[in-house]
């Protein structure tokens, strides 16, 4: 028998630094209404969803960086998405700004099933851009500064009938990511990412060339591993700083199925 299941990849357009979450949070609930309404079973939202893309930021003490991060999840800010997925009978992919008990600080994205259970948790393990701040820089991208390396590998999970995989953002470059979760039978992965519109070593580079990559490494990912790929972004301009768009969905053949059209808010399902 045919193991059908909707996904939508829910884009994200910008977050302001002054955004409060529960803004946000609204933003994400109303799209997950929406796909909900198109028969979706499954939502993919973006990387560091709750928050504007922080890491474009220098602290000299990283510690002024914390109010970026979610101490617990769910939590005050993200209960109605919880709530309201749970009422919708619809699962999703979130990422955040995770800080642990014991003080760690990862770049991640949890898995909710359909009755609102949290069944799987990833943590990025490819943290690009530099972790002290960089003058020759047109602007600052520093993830290895607030973040560690995920440790938890790349697992997958059999959950909503399929094996679903997770990862985040500059994960998708690094063929490892998809294989890994290749060989442990991936049908779906799902990721979020938060790309700049320009290089910030290489200002001259045209966009077309970031937006190809994004494509390549999404479709190489889904048909080198004969599994379905769902990429998400956070588009559109934050703080003066353009994100690219382009969410789209992929088949196992390579295909994209699926594509954003705009660089806001946007549902789309397949
Ligand atoms: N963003 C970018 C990404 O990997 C980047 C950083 C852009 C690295 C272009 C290399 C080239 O899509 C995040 N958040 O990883």
């Amino acid at each position: 028998m045919s193991r059908q299941i909707r996904v939508a990849a829910a884009q994200s357009g910008p977050i302001q630094k002054d955004e409060p979450r529960q803004s946000v949070v609204a933003r994400l609930t109303a799209m997950l209404d929406q796909a909900a309404d198109a028969g979706a079973d499954l939502v993919v939202f973006t990387e560091l969803a709750l928050t504007t893309f922080f890491p474009r930021y220098y602290a000299e003490d990283r510690a002024e960086m914390d109010d970026w991060f979610e101490r617990e999840m769910p939590n005050a800010a993200t209960r109605p998405l919880f709530e309201r997925a749970a009422e919708r009978g619809v699962g999703f992919y979130l990422g955040y700004a995770e800080l642990t008990p014991e003080g760690q600080h990862f770049n991640t994205s949890i898995l909710v099933d359909k009755q609102g259970t949290t069944v799987g948790k990833y943590r990025k393990v490819h943290l690009p851009g530099h972790a002290e701040h960089d003058p020759e820089r047109a602007f600052q991208h520093l993830e290895k500064r607030y973040f560690l390396p995920g440790d938890l590998g790349f697992p997958v999970w059999r959950t909503m009938g399929g094996v679903m995989g997770m990862c985040i953002c500059n994960d998708r470059r690094w063929p490892e990511t998809f294989r890994v979760m290749g060989l442990q039978g991936v049908e779906l992965v799902m990721l979020g990412y938060n790309t700049p519109s320009v290089n910030s070593q290489k200002p001259g580079e045209a966009i077309e060339k970031r937006t190809f990559h994004n494509r390549l490494t999404l479709q190489a990912g889904a048909y080198q591993n004969a599994t379905f790929v769902v990429g998400v972004a956070k588009a559109g301009d934050e703080d003066g700083h353009h994100l690219f768009g382009e969410s789209c969905i992929v088949n196992p053949d390579g295909e994209i199925v699926a594509m954003a059209e705009t660089e806001a808010d946007e549902v789309v399902v397949a």
